[in-house]
């Protein structure tokens, strides 16, 4: 199949992107270490549809971008094939994390539909849909990779930041203990280190990896690419943060659970740093509840210290302090890259 893709290399990325994504299932339903009864393929099937393709997909699309600008010339078919399926492993990672973090964090709603283990039959068989999405990458990885040079990096590289993300997952959650105790624990530091793991290696330094692997690199030379990545990535995941209090729910395609959840949150770090006694007091008193009542004097109180302008100040120096980093990166193609991922997400509304 991998040969047989004509025309691929030309038309709309995003567009051949999501075709991909079909082959990559298809071949899922099929896998011959399985001997899979009619229920199970279509458990598959719909457990797939319903958490793989229907994110922004920024992540995946960005391993095609970024090893098209690596790479300097038109590419292959069978190139822009292969960088597809790195995309959609990633897409498939995410899918995994997001399905357990719903759970986890007690959401309702992820890309604009009830989220996976909220939907009718399937509760906590989501744990085990969440294995088996992981499980897929490596799946995809076996298939189309074996036989590469760059196959043992691809499956080291998955694994490290599989385990990075999960580690930061595990700060995140077990930091809202230390908040219960006492919220002005939650300080600046404390957020970077959680932020950095749970969301910046993986959506961020991973398609760019991925992206140089392909291209015979070896990722020991790209340490200062590494520390520009993830900076992008905690500022990705500050976004994440206003938008969970200060996002249109209908845009987002979710329902925020931060105050409720005890969350050490950009926004309550920044409201601690900026609040009288009377309003640390308000917070610590309604923080972490999940009476709408109480979720509103959080707000109130966010709206009082002008969160929303102090976010738009932190968004445009970190612009402008990415983007110095970037210009002092001495290859034009590895500036290009990182660019065009800081393009896709300054100022997203999503
Ligand atoms: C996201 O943290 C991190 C991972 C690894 C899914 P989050 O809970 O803030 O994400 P979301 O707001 O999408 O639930
Ligand atoms: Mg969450
Ligand atoms: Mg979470
Ligand atoms: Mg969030």
């Amino acid at each position: 199949m991998a040969d047989g893709a004509n025309g691929r290399a030309g038309g709309d990325v995003k567009a051949i992107f999501r075709q991909i994504y079909f082959d990559l299932k298809a071949e899922l339903l099929e896998d011959p270490a399985f001997d899979f009864t009619d229920e199970a393929r279509e458990w598959i099937d719909k457990m797939l549809d319903y958490n793989v393709p229907g994110g922004k997909l920024n992540r995946g699309i960005s391993v095609i971008d970024s090893y098209k600008l690596l790479k300097g010339t038109e590419l292959s078919d069978n190139e822009v094939f292969l960088a597809c399926a790195l995309g959609w492993c990633i897409e498939w990672l995410q899918a995994y994390f997001l399905v357990l973090d719903d759970i986890m964090d007690n959401s309702h709603t992820r890309r604009g539909q009830l989220c996976w283990f909220r939907v009718e039959k399937v509760g906590l068989i989501a744990a085990n849909d969440g294995i088996i999405l992981r499980n897929h990458i490596f799946r995809i990885l076996k298939r189309h990779f074996r036989e590469k040079p760059y196959y043992v990096g691809l499956l080291d590289l998955f694994n490290e930041v599989e385990f990075q993300t999960a580690s930061g997952q595990m700060l995140d959650l077990i930091t809202t203990h230390e908040g219960e105790q006492d919220l002005s624990k939650y300080k600046m530091p404390v957020y970077h280190r959680i932020v950095q793991y749970k969301t910046a290696y993986y959506s961020f330094y991973l398609p760019v990896a991925c992206a140089l692997l392909m291209s015979g690199e070896n990722l020991d030379n790209f340490v200062d690419v590494k520390s520009i990545l993830v900076a992008m990535g905690t500022y990705f995941q500050v976004q994440d943060d206003y938008l969970d209090c200060f996002g249109d729910p209908e845009v987002i395609g979710k329902i925020g659970t931060d105050i409720e959840d005890f969350k050490c949150s950009w926004l309550v770090v920044q409201a601690l740093e900026h609040a009288n006694e009377t309003q640390k007091n308000i917070l610590m008193e309604n923080y972490g509840k999940s009476d709408p009542a109480c979720v509103a004097k959080v707000k109130s109180i966010y709206k009082d210290l002008d969160l929303q302008n102090i976010f738009f100040e932190y968004e445009r120096e970190s612009y402008e302090q990415l983007i110095s980093s970037i210009e002092a990166q001495p290859s034009k193609q590895v500036q290009d890259v990182l660019k065009s991922f800081l393009h896709k997400i300054y100022k997203r509304q999503k």
